[in-house]
């Protein structure tokens, strides 16, 4: 299939992503949270039990996938073919992880191109038909962070990896993280996102990536976690909306959030807002990763065995998470649940 047919396929009306793509350090602290043994095993189990879900087509386009999760096998078929079973889309994280930037005062650079090429190919012999690759920032004002240094590096290399998905007839998914941690306001985190973006493009632009062919999978414009401002969803959704109506040429199909710490609620209420004021060409979706399986986890470690319960509340959070991305969630529906 066309990459563009792909991406839009991926942002379809109602339809967002599943981000079960943990690398196996961050599923262990997942599981370890709710007191589950880290094995294989269970890793599957778990996120297998979200991919069966009965009603998961109804809101989910596409699943990024762990390399693990990718070889995994379920009473021998594959995790692609159970997933392409039920219209959703394969996916893979092919970045190696934010190590450090050398000589930085602690910034990251994520790391994954050498023999990207290679393992593009293997993957998409695999079933994915999209990537992902995230790159992470922070902001410091103290010291003056994100540096301009780390930007440029950061987006390069998802101009680089971009042009290699697109290469392989993937989508790249173009994932540029600003951290919320920190006592910023809103406005810094406006203005950080801005630069970052813009960076993003201008590199995109240099490697030849057909931006119809991509998903930009950004942060909201949010206050600092640490700031005790508590977030106001049309303020959010308003700066959201204006900062990548400046900064994302218009060709691209589809934004798909991350969720960056957001409980489930807020990621829910704040997409649903910038849907309401959406006045622009662009699919607003989801890509959640916390904010899609917080509770059915929670749920899972009540009892491993409770398919149905687990079920259950995942699908809950896709059905919310699917009526914001087209702004018609409301609180009512939530206590209805
Ligand atoms: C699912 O978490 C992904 C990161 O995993 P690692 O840190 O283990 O590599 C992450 O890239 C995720 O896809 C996005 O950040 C969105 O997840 P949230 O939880 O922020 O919605």
């Amino acid at each position: 299939m066309d990459i563009k047919k792909i991406a839009k396929q991926m942002v379809a009306k109602g339809k967002g992503i599943l981000a079960a793509d943990e690398s196996t350090g961050t599923m262990t602290k997942r599981l370890q949270s709710v007191n589950v043994e880290s094995t294989s095993e269970n890793r599957l189990n778990f996120r297998n039990t979200l991919f069966s879900s009965p009603k998961i087509s109804d809101y989910i386009s596409g699943v990024i996938l762990f390399d693990e999760t990718i070889r995994q096998k379920v009473s021998g078929k594959s995790i692609s073919e159970i997933l392409n079973e039920r219209n959703i889309l394969p996916g893979i994280k092919v970045d190696k992880g934010a190590k450090k930037l050398a000589l930085s005062k602690d910034e990251t650079i994520t790391e994954g191109l050498d023999g990207l090429r290679e393992r593009l190919k293997e993957y998409y012999e695999l079933g994915a038909r999209f990537a992902k690759w995230r790159a992470v920032y922070k902001i410091s004002e103290k010291d003056n962070l994100p540096s301009k240094e780390s930007i440029k590096a950061n987006s390069h290399a998802l101009g680089r990896y971009s042009a290699l998905v697109q290469e392989a007839n993937m989508v790249p998914i173009v994932e540029p993280e600003l951290l919320m941690d920190g006592k910023h306001n809103i406005n810094v985190c406006n203005d950080v996102t801005s630069m970052i973006l813009e960076e993003t493009f201008y590199q995109l632009a240099n490697n030849n990536v057909d931006v119809e062919g991509i998903v930009l999978k950004p942060n909201m414009i949010l206050n600092g976690s640490e700031s005790n401002t508590k977030n106001n969803p049309s303020e959010v959704a308003k700066l959201t909306l204006n900062c990548l109506k400046k900064n994302v040429p218009s060709g691209v199909p589809g934004i798909a959030f991350l969720s960056g710490g957001q409980s489930e609620f807020e990621a829910t209420m704040n997409l649903n807002e910038i849907n309401k004021v959406n006045d622009s060409k662009f699919a607003f979706t989801f890509s959640y990763g916390r904010a899609l399986q917080q509770s059915a986890l929670k749920t899972w470690a009540k009892d491993l065995k409770d398919t149905k319960s687990v079920q259950h509340a995942f699908e809950e959070r896709a059905k919310m998470n699917s009526l914001a991305a087209k702004g018609k969630w409301n609180k009512e529906l939530e206590k209805a649940a």
